[in-house]
């Protein structure tokens, strides 16, 4: 398997399920930051022009909660997205809302310009406001539907290393991550994760003392 990703980028959830999972992957940096995705080469592999996209055997998935999902059932036995009914149905309500609430706010507070594109006369610092004030919001509601112990849905799930990468980008949003405590704890035990270190080492997110250290650009 072939995993475009930006360092940092959503794509560090699928990359740490890869580590996680044992699942044999190549990497292939399309840095966001340096626009490398708004190429003519990258929309033909994903005509969205976002990553990640995973190549598996020739053809292409995108979408990262398709990826999580695609990648737990190659190995179900490992228990990323049980079948249990309501299990999964958490695990999918917490990843709705990081792909379709959390992460589109944080666009827009970290990229207007991305969001506005090449129409003119839009304040970037409004939507910067909006996407700050929708990051919260949607954080506080997540933040209310965790358990005190254990990971988001009990065990750990691919739910949890997708909360751990939005987390991460809490702080340049413009918060202290530590206000939402339930899910700095289970971000933490995330991070500790040996799959998790070593996918942050394969993007280069790691210093040399090992702390995390933010992308260079996003
Ligand atoms: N719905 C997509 C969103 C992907 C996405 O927005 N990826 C970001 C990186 S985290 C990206 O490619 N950004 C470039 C841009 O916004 O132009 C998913 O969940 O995979």
């Amino acid at each position: 398997m072939l995993l475009y990703y930006s360092p940092g980028a959503c794509s560090l959830a699928a990359h740490i399920v890869l580590e996680e999972l044992e699942l044999p992957h190549e990497l292939e940096r399309v840095h966001t930051g340096y626009d490398e995705h708004e190429t003519a080469a990258y929309r033909a592999v994903n005509p969205v022009g976002l990553v990640p996209t995973l190549e598996v055997e020739g053809r292409r998935l995108t979408e990262t909660t398709a990826i999580l999902r695609y990648l737990a059932r190659r190995a179900p036995e490992r228990g990323l997205y049980p079948n249990a009914p309501e299990t999964a149905a958490r695990i999918d309500e917490l990843m709705s809302r990081l792909s379709t609430l959390a992460h589109p706010a944080y666009r827009m507070v970290i990229r207007p310009d991305r969001v506005v594109k090449a129409v003119e006369g839009v304040p970037h610092d409004g939507i910067r406001a909006i996407g700050q004030r929708d990051f919260g919001a949607i954080f506080d509601h997540i933040e209310a539907s965790l358990p005190s112990e254990g990971f988001a849905a009990g065990d750990y799930s691919i739910a949890d290393p997708y909360l751990f990468v939005l987390w991460s980008w809490s702080r340049y949003a413009g918060f202290d991550s530590d206000r939402w405590a339930k899910m700095s704890r289970i971000a933490r035990d995330v991070g500790r994760r040996p799959a998790t270190r070593a996918a942050l080492r394969a993007e280069a997110l790691v210093d040399e003392s090992g702390r995390p250290t933010p992308p260079e650009r996003v």
